[in-house]
């Protein structure tokens, strides 16, 4: 068997903060998994470190099964974004090393490719709608399927996911949370005429894609919805606090345009109530917050009997690493729907080493045994971890509003 002998956490930051686990076999063999919580990286380091690597040493790395349900089961509190992003590094690391061993790209072991590759959606924003769709074009040129598009709103000073860095840019950017100020009704009318600007300057053969980050109250969801129903968009994503899975059945009464939810999610127990009930069409959970390769493959497969397509997270908190469990995960299932892809840093790139790669639109994980992702641990210990926050959001009069 191929027995753990030790297991490590590195965290780096090559731009942006990133928690790493590497976990060592006797023969040499290792596997890497992506442990990187948002604003909350060392909550997972020291969960792993302190109260996982002891209880990893000895074991057979092949038993992934057995491995996930003694952290999940074992751990009497189950389920919280630390303890799963904990039990999702192990997890990916796991298949990383079954995988070199067998000599295969994850994929193969996963089932074999379901389709040629996996499309993906890169982020076009601007302050303007002409700015956005300026910068949507690019992205088509590039070879773009899917795009999303965020503006500015008039009359706010600032927009979630709307920045001057353009492709690289870093939503968690300052050591304290920078406060933002919010107006829903301004929101309201921005996007309607970007999305009409947009199929006017674009045309009808691109999938067209919007976020609202948590920031709308059903009704108001339901009102986007419809007004963006002409313009036929992809999804609209994180309409409202997904806290209470009941809201999305009010959104789902007034509109036909596709929802997708799931990002912050962590177990099958937060997307049960949503794919059961057919209130989403698309699931976005994550490898990396959602309990690895092995959780998000059983949230697929539920997801699947209804309908539900994937939709996976891919901002760039979510390491090379956690990109390339996606990207097997993707290629493998089958009602895998898009993934969305917010480049990294060159620097980063350079820290994870990586086979996966971009064309037509899509990404491919390559043919690299395992997860196809290296960490260059010298490199990486030139970036040390620096505190750095995603900003908040207050509503004009000063109440703190949801994200
Ligand atoms: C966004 C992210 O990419 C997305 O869909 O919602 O910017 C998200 O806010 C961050 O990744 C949070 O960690
Ligand atoms: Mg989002």
């Amino acid at each position: 068997m191929p027995k753990i002998i030790a297991a490590r956490v590195v965290v780096t930051s090559p731009g942006r903060n990133f928690v790493t686990l590497k976990i060592e076999c006797e023969d040499g063999t290792y596997g890497l998994g992506d442990a990187t919580l948002n604003g909350r990286e060392l909550a997972v380091e020291s969960y792993l470190t302190d109260h996982v690597v002891p209880c990893l040493i000895g074991r057979d790395a092949h038993q992934i099964e057995d491995i996930w349900q003694f952290l999940y089961r074992g751990a009497y509190w189950r389920r919280g974004p630390v303890t799963m992003t904990a039990i999702a590094a192990v997890d990916m690391a796991l298949w990383d090393i079954k995988a070199k061993l067998a000599g295969m790209p994850l994929y193969q072991l996963l089932g074999g490719a379901c389709r040629t590759g996996v499309m993906v959606y890169g982020h076009a924003n601007g302050e303007t709608p002409e700015d956005t769709i300026a910068e949507a074009q690019r992205y088509k040129a590039l070879g773009y399927k899917a795009i999303r598009l965020q503006s500015g709103v008039p009359g706010l000073a600032s927009t979630y996911g709307v920045s001057k860095d353009k492709m690289f840019y870093e939503p968690a950017d300052a050591d304290l949370p920078t406060e933002n100020v919010w107006s829903t009704e301004k929101y309201l009318r921005s996007v309607p005429p970007l999305f009409a600007a947009a199929r006017e300057a674009l045309g009808w053969d691109v999938h067209l894609l919007h976020d609202i980050h948590h920031r709308l109250t059903p009704i108001e969801a339901g009102r986007l919805g419809k007004d963006l129903e002409p313009y036929r968009p992809f999804w609209l994503e994180d309409a409202t606090p997904a806290d209470n899975p009941a809201s999305f059945r009010l959104i789902r009464q007034h509109t036909t345009t596709p929802l997708a939810v799931g990002e912050v999610f962590n177990s099958i127990w937060d997307a049960k109530p949503l794919i059961e009930e057919q209130l989403i069409d698309y699931i976005r959970c994550t490898a990396v917050h959602a309990g690895g390769i092995t959780h998000l493959r059983r949230i697929a497969a539920l997801a699947d009997l209804y309908n539900v397509r994937t939709g996976c997270h891919g901002a760039t908190d979510l390491s090379p690493v956690c990109m390339a469990a996606h990207l097997h995960f993707g290629l493998s299932i089958p009602n895998f729907g898009v993934q969305e892809y917010m480049r990294h840093t060159e620097e980063t790139d350079a820290v994870f080493p990586h086979a996966y790669s971009f064309a037509d639109g899509m990404l491919h994980p390559g043919e690299a045994p395992g997860l196809g992702v290296d960490l260059d641990e010298g490199l990486a210990a030139k970036y040390p971890y620096a505190r750095a926050y995603l900003p908040v959001n207050r509503l004009e009069d000063g109440s703190m509003h949801n994200w």
